[in-house]
């Protein structure tokens, strides 16, 4: 028996810069592959690294009972399936997409006979099939047929199963964006800041990784405070502080004449915190967290 023969086949559709990393790594491994990408030409290569290149959406599904999806957003999976025969399929979807949409695609799904997980890859293309790069997908939905093609699942990184709610996948996904987002912000405020100076960016980097690694404390604490609701005990950095701080911030950006756009939402934040009532004054700053769900009238 060859290796092929006891490799799940599959099928995948998206060949993107993370289909395309996907599809690599289980063809290296020797799952018999079947792709589809709406501009084909990006499937030639992977054709001659021995996928099966199907014509359309519809025979790509209708090739293997498990289908995994990589395109852009949750609208080109809609469109990409959209008249395709799903019934007995195993849809795994890769794609970033929002909570609602990982759970109103499940329900599309399961409506038409499929069976569905819904995915957020946290890794780049270079980090896939790359097992010490630390790249791992979020899986949420069905456990069993999460347990069922979990080997394969797993062959171009590590996996993190977080719930039957077929939305938390891309909870979870999206959370840890979002906060990358807000650190890519700061990072890129602060060599904005020595734009110009006698500072060079690689002398700024060391010491800026190295900051942001020891504030890393921040997400632990913040966790501990949220779920005891106690923002006061052990604060090592009062909010007053922090505020009255956040001006010398802004006055720097003015100096060196730098927009201060994208570091003011969160010092805005803090100032809001600390208006609210003076005894917040000496509250950690986590305090501020609470307010974002007011700010948009959930609670
Ligand atoms: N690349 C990354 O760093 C991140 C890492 C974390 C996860 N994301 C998500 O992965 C999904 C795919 O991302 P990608 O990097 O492969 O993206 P692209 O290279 O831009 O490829 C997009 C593919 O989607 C196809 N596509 C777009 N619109 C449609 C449509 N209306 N109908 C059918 N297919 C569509 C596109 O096809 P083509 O342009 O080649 O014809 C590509 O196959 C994504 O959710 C990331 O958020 C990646």
């Amino acid at each position: 028996m060859t290796d092929n023969l006891v490799k799940t086949p599959l099928t995948l559709l998206g060949l993107g810069d993370m289909g395309t990393a996907l599809a690599r790594t289980w063809l290296a491994a020797g799952h018999p592959l079947t792709v589809w990408n709406r501009t084909t030409a990006k499937a030639e290569a992977l054709a001659a690294e021995g996928a099966r290149v199907a014509a359309t959406p519809a025979e790509a599904v209708a090739a293997n009972e498990l289908v995994v999806l990589c395109l852009l957003d949750d609208a080109s999976v809609g469109s990409t399936l959209d008249g395709v025969d799903l019934r007995g399929r195993d849809l795994v979807d890769l794609t970033t997409g929002t909570p609602a949409e990982g759970r109103s695609r499940a329900a599309w799904a399961e409506a038409r006979g499929a069976r569905f997980i819904d995915a957020g890859i946290m890794a780049t293309p270079s980090m896939i099939g790359v097992p010490e790069a630390g790249g791992y997908v979020f899986y949420s939905g069905s456990r069993p047929l999460f347990d069922r093609h979990r080997a394969t699942l797993e062959v171009p990184a590590g996996s993190r199963f977080v719930g039957e709610d077929p939305g938390h996948a891309a909870l979870h996904d999206v959370a840890l964006l979002s906060a990358m987002y807000g650190l890519f912000a700061g990072i890129s405020h602060a060599y904005a800041l020595i734009e110009g100076e006698d500072v060079a960016p690689k002398d700024l980097a060391p010491l800026l990784s190295q900051w942001l690694g020891a504030m890393g404390f921040f997400v632990g604490n913040a966790a501990e405070r949220l779920t005891s609701g106690d923002f006061t005990t052990e604060v090592v950095s009062n909010l007053s502080m922090q505020v009255t701080a956040s001006g010398t911030l802004l006055r720097t950006a003015a100096e060196q004449g730098v927009d201060a756009g994208l570091i003011t939402p969160y010092l805005d934040l803090m100032r809001e915190r600390l208006a609210a009532d003076p005894a917040h004054a000496l509250e950690d700053t986590a305090g501020a967290i609470t307010l974002l769900r007011r700010r948009a009238g959930r609670n």
